[in-house]
């Protein structure tokens, strides 16, 4: 069958605000359309005066990878929720403290930090930009979609996005919060943790936020390649 991405972005004054991508059958692909102009409209971080919608036609095969089970931490403020990310990464990398400090500090990057587990070194080849996350979605076609028409869209999207990049085997663990103003929850995630919600991150306010990965390679270019390109659909948690 036939598949479609469906990508959106939207901008201010040619400055970025939300992003999202959706791979779906053909006769999925208007409703698709019109609830991502919807969801670009609301964002907490602006009004957009750009919205674009692009349809593209998948050639080939996509894989389907189960998504990860999902947790929740409990944290009253960012200081609890910095305790448990940098415990969730202290068995990873003997940076952890500095990934956390790093994932804090940017603003406005669009894509992923890359972050050698070994060295703590940056290893995206663009600081400014990162890297990004495309080329993923929920499963449809045999309805095992992740918390499927819950309302739950930003979490389910951040699910499926946590599983396609848990899924490599370059990768040790993702941390990322919203930019969103409004949103404070955000989360830690690798395969053998699953996807662990960090609430209260960032103060309410704060347009603070971004994503970092902790990696195991000294060449990302496969890791990037995977990453931006490979399409990949997330079924039901195993
Ligand atoms: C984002 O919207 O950019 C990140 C969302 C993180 C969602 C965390 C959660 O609520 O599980």
């Amino acid at each position: 069958m036939a598949l479609f991405s469906v990508k959106m972005r939207s901008s201010a004054l040619g400055s970025h605000i939300s992003g999202a991508e959706r791979i779906v059958e053909e006769r999925e692909v208007p409703d698709v359309c019109a609830a991502m102009g919807t969801r670009a409209l609301a964002h907490g971080k602006g009004k957009p005066d750009s919205i674009t919608v692009t349809v593209t036609a998948i050639d080939g095969e996509v894989a389907h990878i189960p998504a990860l089970p999902i947790r929740e931490a409990h944290c009253a403020d960012p200081a609890e929720a910095r305790e448990t990310v940098i415990d969730a990464l202290a068995p990873l990398t003997p940076h952890a403290a500095e990934a956390w400090e790093l994932l804090t500090g940017v603003r406005d990057m669009r894509g992923a930090i890359l972050f050698h587990a070994t060295t703590g070194a940056r290893l995206e080849p663009d600081h400014a930009r990162g890297v990004r996350v495309t080329s993923m979605d929920a499963a449809t076609a045999t309805g095992e979609r992740p918390e499927t028409h819950s309302g739950k869209t930003r979490v389910t999207d951040a699910l499926v996005l946590a599983s396609k990049v848990a899924h490599h085997p370059a990768m040790l663990a993702e941390v990322c919060f919203s930019d969103d103003p409004d949103y404070t929850t955000g989360y830690v995630a690798s395969r053998e943790m699953g996807y662990l919600r960090v609430p209260n991150m960032k103060p309410v306010g704060s347009e603070m936020g971004g994503r970092l990965f902790v990696v195991d390679t000294d060449d990302p270019a496969d890791l990037i390649d995977y990453l931006e390109h490979t399409p990949v659909l997330v079924g039901e948690a195993k």
